[in-house]
């Protein structure tokens, strides 16, 4: 599929997809969050793809925010629209049976800040500055930032974030465990291929239900949140990979997954 804002890659099973507005620095509007849409309903589909990477075209930002002057003279019933078409990228992201990996190459603001927040693991290149800035133009956020970074780093920091629109900086982003690694920018993309390839070699089922419990367990109480680890485990004897990471495991010999 062709897209106008974003830029598509696949290789041994890992997909790159580059938000690619750099001009309005990557800012959301509505074109190109049906085009994410479109595209993540596409990699969900694509059984040889194993991880996924999103990142942000040009050294500045990965994504500024919605896109502000496509928002500024909506009325409420297309703002509602507009937040709940943002937020179905965000589910799809966090519930996608594949990894997502967010490369944060620069400006991840607003809505660009939510769309790392969706995404499973965060990489950062030194020069990324995050911020739920909404506050500074008059409205809260919509794509889920008041529920995601609360249940990323707490309550207390999330609401001084969100309170003040501050901006930090990558450093200030680690510290708070809002990404899980800094890099330098020239080292980023890299970065995030060696991580996905890695993931990407593991049993992509168990991948998957390791991603399934842990965003749905932590929204249980825990002896349910077990029972439920429990089940998933127990799905895992149902497949070949079982069999073949055990089996290799005894054999002292490397596992070879086919993701059945
Ligand atoms: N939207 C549209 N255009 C943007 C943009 C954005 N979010 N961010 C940057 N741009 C555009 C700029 O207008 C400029 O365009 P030209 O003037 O060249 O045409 C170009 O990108 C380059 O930006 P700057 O010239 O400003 O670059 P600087 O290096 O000077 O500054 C900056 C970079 C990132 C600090 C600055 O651009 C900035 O502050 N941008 C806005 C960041 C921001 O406030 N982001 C949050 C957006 S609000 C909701 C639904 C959704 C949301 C909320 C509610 N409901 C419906 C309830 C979500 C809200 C947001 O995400």
């Amino acid at each position: 599929m062709k897209f106008n804002n974003l830029l598509v890659e696949k290789s041994d099973g890992i997909a790159t997809v580059t938000v690619n507005r750099p001009k309005a620095l990557n800012a959301l509007n509505e074109e190109t969050l049906k085009e994410l849409l479109a595209c993540f309903a596409g990699l969900e589909a694509d059984v040889s793809l194993r991880v996924v990477i999103l990142t942000g075209a040009g050294e500045k930002a990965f994504v500024a925010g919605a896109d502000i002057a496509a928002m500024k003279d909506l009325d409420a019933v297309a703002a509602r629209d507009f937040a709940l078409l943002g937020q179905k990228v965000m589910h799809l992201i966090e519930h996608l049976s594949k990894p997502v990996i967010a490369a944060v190459n620069g400006f991840a603001l607003g809505g660009g800040c939510e769309l790392a927040l969706a995404c499973d693991i965060r990489l950062a290149g030194n020069n990324a500055r995050f911020g739920q800035p909404e506050v500074n133009l008059g409205v809260i956020p919509g794509f889920g930032g008041t529920q995601r970074l609360p249940r990323l780093i707490g309550k207390g920091r999330a609401k001084e974030l969100l309170f003040t629109g501050d901006m930090i900086d990558a450093g200030e982003a680690l510290r708070l465990g809002l990404v899980n690694r800094v890099v330098p920018p020239g080292e980023l993309l890299g970065a995030a291929r060696v991580l996905a390839a890695k993931i990407a070699g593991k049993g992509a089922y168990s991948v998957a239900l390791c991603k399934e419990a842990v965003n749905n367990g932590l929204e249980m109480e825990i002896d349910k949140a077990c029972r439920f680890e429990a089940d998933h485990f127990a799905l895992c004897f149902a497949t070949a990979d079982q069999k073949e990471g055990m089996g290799a495991f005894l054999e002292k010999r490397p596992a070879v997954f086919t993701g059945r």
